[in-house]
């Protein structure tokens, strides 16, 4: 039992590395900031991409990001992780735009992704529902 999860565990991973090594045209989206000081950008996912992929955002500037989904039956989300860089949010993604709101508070790059997965089969984020976000002097 032990051993077969971390079979799968390993064969999983080996199928992330794979995906991952594929070359994917990125999107890249540099945010625009507005008059009243924040930065804007809007994030379309769906099966199984977000667009723009890549979001280049300006540190200690707030950012409003408006997320929403491209359509279809199938459930996706955006998530993302970074609390030690004042980014920390997982919201549903409708057809509907939803606005995210945080100020990024350290300079790198963090990934972001879906979470939803179907029973057993590759998640979303294996099936290359990622992007990354780049938080720039
Ligand atoms: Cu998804």
């Amino acid at each position: 039992m032990g051993i077969i999860r971390a079979l799968g565990a390993v064969f999983i991973l080996l199928l992330g590395v794979l995906a991952a090594g594929q070359d994917a045209t990125e999107n890249r989206y540099l945010a625009a900031i507005g008059e009243d000081g924040v930065q804007r950008a809007e994030i379309t996912g769906g099966s199984y991409y977000f667009y723009p992929d890549v979001v280049v955002v300006k540190v200690n500037v707030p950012v409003e990001l408006t997320v929403k989904k491209a359509g279809g039956a199938t459930p996706h989300n955006i998530s993302l992780q970074a609390p030690e860089a004042g980014i920390d949010f997982s919201v549903a993604l409708r057809k509907e735009p939803k606005s995210i709101r945080f100020t990024p508070t350290k300079v790198g790059k963090f990934p972001f992704w879906c979470t939803k997965r179907f029973l057993f089969f590759k998640s979303h984020k294996d099936h290359g529902m990622m992007g990354m976000l780049e938080v720039v002097d």
